[in-house]
């Protein structure tokens, strides 16, 4: 990527209704047309037209820029969001997670996780141990930010997932997201289902699991859904809120595709 590099991200709103949003790292170049990119998303959005959209360009300091690889991607085919459920749920115990803190993370996910009874802008931070809430504020939660694709790696992304029927930007991104995570100090795993109301896919995260995606987390149409992180008992949330958003991280290097 060419020097100087920038973070341009967007968040699109509707009063305190969070509609949509979006992050890249990228040369100057480039930012007009990702400015312009980033616009249409935010205005061609399944959860309705928002009344303000926030777009933020700043330079990234490439001394203290982080470069990381993909987690390995799985698909676990089921039947029915109850299924897909059930499946997180074990694959949540299986990174560590208490049932109890596991459970309630999802309870909050399916109600609307902010306070207003929506999807929040950010993602909840969970006690892995006994479910509390750790996020500073519960209707912003905490945004991950300042991450992207280098560009070899996103053209070897793009041809994998291609070649598995998978080569969308939810998909894209949601790696991209969910590799900064598992580095971050204090996650032990991450739980995601989509908010937009016309994808049903979501995913459990986990450094002993990598990526493991099932197509159904919750049915058609619904519009709630948004992510948690479970974190260590006793960590720093305030480095953490740091790292997840001021940390730039580049990935440089995808997983493997696994059956
Ligand atoms: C989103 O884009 O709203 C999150 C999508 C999470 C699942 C992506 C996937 O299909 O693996
Ligand atoms: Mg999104
Ligand atoms: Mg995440
Ligand atoms: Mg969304």
């Amino acid at each position: 990527m060419k020097e100087p590099l920038f973070s341009i991200r967007m968040r699109a709103a509707r009063g305190d209704r969070h509609i949509s949003g979006a992050e890249r790292l990228a040369g100057a170049d480039c930012l007009d047309g990702l400015a312009a990119g980033m616009v249409k998303r935010a205005l061609g959005h399944p959860k309705g037209l928002p009344d303000s959209i926030s777009l933020t360009i700043e330079e990234i300091d490439l001394s203290r820029l982080m470069r990381i690889g993909l987690p390995d991607i799985r698909t676990v085919g089921v039947d029915s969001v109850a299924q897909g459920r059930n499946a997180a749920l074990a694959g949540l115990l299986r990174a560590g997670i208490s049932e109890q803190a596991a459970r309630s993370a999802m309870q909050a996910l399916a109600g609307g996780a902010a306070p207003n009874g929506e999807s929040m802008r950010g993602a909840m931070l969970v006690d892995a141990l006994d479910g509390r809430r750790l996020e500073f504020d519960a209707a912003r939660g905490v945004r991950v930010s300042r991450m992207d694709l280098e560009e070899r790696a996103a053209a070897v992304l793009a041809r994998e997932l291609q070649a598995i029927g998978l080569n969308n930007t939810h998909v894209q991104e949601a790696l991209v997201l969910a590799a900064k995570v598992l580095h971050a100090p204090g996650v032990l795993a991450e739980l995601c289902w989509s908010d937009d109301p016309d994808y049903t896919a979501g995913y459990v995260a986990a450094p002993c699991l990598g990526y493991v995606r099932f197509p159904l987390l919750k049915p058609r149409g619904e519009d709630r859904g948004g992510r948690a992180f479970f974190l260590a008992p006793g960590t720093d949330v305030t480095g953490l809120y740091r790292f997840l958003e001021k940390q730039a991280v580049l990935v440089d290097r995808v997983g493997r595709m696994l059956p």
